[in-house]
């Protein structure tokens, strides 16, 4: 069994399995390119290994030059992070090859679930609802697209059959535009993708964005550890995430249900490791499977705060053959949790990515706070990755803590040589519809922005007046719930005890 373990990313997220695979006693390698010779995840690494020039193609994408340095390095498994090699069934069938552990699901899954049109099919045949849409998998013709269109209505989305995250998604309103948006999201898809297979789904209105983490050993086990709510938005970036989702906290049924749902999607695949299940929430309730992430995500965080579980150190576990270390009854969910994607961008400039050198950095710390970074000061942000520099999360018994945290957080927080989206949660922070968690996929993007909102410093007053209130009237509606829900199965003791709480 391995003892040493090769991360093939950079960042925070390789600082982050660095961290998992110290605490399991673990040897870790780096690998790195040229530009990120001084970077964090390198200096916490056992070992390092420079695998090429700064563009990802010719490092974090290099399969060959990453097995290698596993070999070199007699590295027994790779942890993909996210991004990069993460989702492509070719590497983690090269690692299985070469006899290097995969620290992530079998390359089937990630075949399956990486074609959309396959996925849709796959988890529609285990009794999963999915988005009305096209039916069956493989290469759709224009002829065939144009009459499934008329068949489903409109508006109806055109999405890449090989794609996910938004990426060649088409909004079409009517058939006479259909021809010429079909053949531009053809055109994106096979530029990015290399493959202009497309499928079509009917657009939900109003919707949720609503994630369910999983994770299943190789003995069978699989369990959920709840939703994040996934509906900050911009260009299908997520910009905030938070669990519980407040759409569904006060109804634990469907929670319930969303859940083993989302167990029988991945079960579907026999889905090793962690992932994540997407799903479409409409405003009735309503939930249709999108897509699976075949990977560990960015917001993985927020579902270890209110869940408790290392979802990193549980990966390296079953990736070792061990049964999954809790059992579905295991898992609940205490308090509420939310992060920040702290981006090197300029908010005030149209999120423009802003590089330099990192001069200074205070970090925000203390009660439920935690910050995933991969910067320090000295580091220089430069334009071949991502911008994100880090990911501030913070944990409260309620969400009104949660985000009278975050609140303080984001202003202890002082990043200086780039720029960076702070100012803009602080005012989503601000923001009443947000604090109401009034807000769906549509918000960031057609209602929220620097520039609408006031200019000047907010004003504590208010907000603390409309934040006690809101808290109050969530806590009497809970308590409300709580009592109808349990009248029938809770003892007179804890019926008196919520009771006496609720008259407060
Ligand atoms: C949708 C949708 C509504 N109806 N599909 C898929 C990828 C993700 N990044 C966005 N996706 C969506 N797929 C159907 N059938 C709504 C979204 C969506 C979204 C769309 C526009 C603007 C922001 C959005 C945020 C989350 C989800």
């Amino acid at each position: 069994m391995f003892n040493k373990v090769l991360i093939a990313n950079r960042g925070e997220i390789a600082v982050r399995i660095i961290r998992a695979c110290r605490e399991l006693g673990l040897q870790t390698v780096a690998v790195y390119s040229e530009n990120d010779r001084q970077a964090l995840h390198v200096r916490y690494a056992d070992e390092a290994y420079n695998i090429g020039a700064a563009p990802s193609r010719d490092s974090y994408l290099r399969a060959d030059k990453i097995i290698e340095c596993a070999k070199k390095s007699e590295a027994g498994a790779i942890h993909p992070g996210y991004g990069f090699l993460a989702e492509r069934a070719d590497f983690a069938q090269a690692c299985l090859d070469e006899g290097i552990i995969f620290i992530g699901p079998n390359p089937s899954s990630i075949l399956s679930m990486g074609d959309k049109t396959v996925a849709r099919k796959t988890v529609s045949k285990a009794g999963v609802p999915v988005v009305p849409g096209t039916e069956g998998e493989g290469c759709l013709r224009d002829e065939e697209i144009m009459n499934e269109a008329e068949r489903i209505g409109f508006p109806l989305l055109i999405k890449a059959s090989a794609g996910g995250g938004g990426k060649g998604m088409r909004e079409v309103n009517s058939i006479e535009e259909m021809p010429l948006l079909l053949k531009s999201a053809r055109r994106e898809a096979e530029a990015a993708f290399g493959d202009g297979n497309v499928y079509l789904e009917k657009v939900l209105e109003d919707a949720r964005h609503i994630e369910f983490q999983i994770i299943a050993d190789t003995h069978g086990n699989i369990i959920h550890l709840g939703e994040r709510e996934c509906s900050l938005q911009r260009r299908h970036q997520k910009m905030l995430e938070e669990t519980p989702s407040p759409f569904i906290d006060d109804d634990p049924e469907i929670r319930q249900e969303m859940g083993s749902v989302a167990v029988k999607a991945a079960q579907a695949v026999g889905y090793v490791n962690a992932g994540t299940i997407e799903f479409l929430v409409d405003k009735d309730k309503n939930y249709y499977f999108l897509e699976m992430n075949t990977r560990l995500q960015v917001e993985h965080p927020i579902t270890e705060m209110v869940t408790g579980v290392d979802i990193v150190k549980e990966q390296i576990r079953v990736a070792r053959g061990r049964q999954l270390r809790y059992n579905q009854e295991d898992i609940s969910q205490k308090g509420w949790s939310m992060e920040c994607r702290i981006n090197a961008e300029d908010p005030y400039n149209n999120f423009n990515p802003s590089t330099g050198t990192i001069t200074h950095i205070l970090s925000p710390t203390g009660p439920g706070v935690r910050v995933d970074t991969g910067i320090y000061p000295g580091f220089e942000v430069s334009p071949y990755y991502d911008s994100l520099i880090s990911k501030l999360v913070v944990w409260g018994e309620t969400r009104a803590e949660a985000i009278l945290r975050m609140r303080r957080a984001l202003e202890e927080y002082r990043i200086i040589g780039v720029r960076t989206n702070i100012p803009f949660y602080q005012r989503l922070m601000d923001s009443h519809r947000f604090m109401g968690a009034q807000y769906d996929t549509r918000f960031i993007e057609e209602r929220f922005s620097l520039e609408s909102a006031e200019e000047g410093l907010p004003d504590r007053a208010p907000i603390a007046a409309v934040m006690s209130t809101l808290v109050a009237h969530r806590q009497t509606q809970l308590s409300a719930q709580i009592i109808q829900r349990n009248e029938r199965d809770t003892s007179n003791w804890k019926w008196i005890g919520r009771w006496e709480r609720m008259q407060r």
